[in-house]
């Protein structure tokens, strides 16, 4: 099987993070999704990473469908019954949405200042604060995001955050959830983790 991704992407991250965990053994193919040589419109047209091609070449996007397919793949991540997978997915959900809202920043920042939407990022930037203040709270009285077990749901909020720190560093966003921190600092001390904090190459 091989994954094609990126070394920034914290959507890309989540998989290589729950493939490692689950130990499946996989082929990471780089792709710079921006550059004019990529290569991802032949396996996603919607042009995205990631995108897991399978032996037998059949494609699976986005990376919320993959997590699907690895759940099927192992136990490992998934979870017991079909209540506390929907707590999982929304949980999962909050954060992919809040990783959404920081790369809709990311890109509008990188366009020439006087042609930027600042409403657009105050917009994004109102659900980080929202959803950040959700999680803290969630984490105040659990230790885990979803069920009090571990789950997808806390891989994709450590992506989140070290992607706002990589990409967004002027957003101190742990002075206001030391919850997140701590979840995001025990998490990134194992090596799934620790290996694929995000990185420009
Ligand atoms: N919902 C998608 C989002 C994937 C995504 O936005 N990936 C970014 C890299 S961080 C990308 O490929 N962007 C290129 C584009 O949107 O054209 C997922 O969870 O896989």
């Amino acid at each position: 099987m091989k994954l094609i991704g990126s070394l920034t992407s914290p959507y890309v991250r989540k998989i290589r993070i729950l493939l490692a965990e689950e130990n499946i053994p996989y082929e990471f193919i780089l792709d710079d999704v921006w550059s004019t040589d990529s290569f991802i419109q032949q396996y996603n047209p919607l042009g995205q990473v990631p995108c897991l091609v399978l032996d037998n070449g059949y494609t699976l996007y986005d990376s919320r469908v993959i997590e699907d397919f690895l759940e099927e793949q192992s136990p490992l991540h998934a979870p017991y019954n079909s209540a506390s997978r929907l707590e999982v997915k929304k949980w999962a959900a909050l954060a992919d949405g809040l990783t959404d809202a920081a790369v809709k920043i990311r890109i509008e920042t990188m366009r020439p200042k006087d042609k930027q939407w600042q409403d657009w990022i105050d917009r994004q930037q109102d659900k980080l604060t929202r959803g950040l203040a959700v999680i803290e709270e969630q984490l105040t009285h659990h230790l885990w995001c979803a069920n009090n077990a571990y789950s997808v749901a806390d891989v994709a909020t450590v992506c989140l955050v070290d992607f706002l720190d990589f990409r967004l560093p002027s957003f101190d966003w742990r002075a206001h959830h030391p919850n997140v921190n701590k979840l995001a600092d025990y998490l990134n001390a194992q090596p799934a983790f620790l290996n694929t904090l995000p990185r420009l190459a």
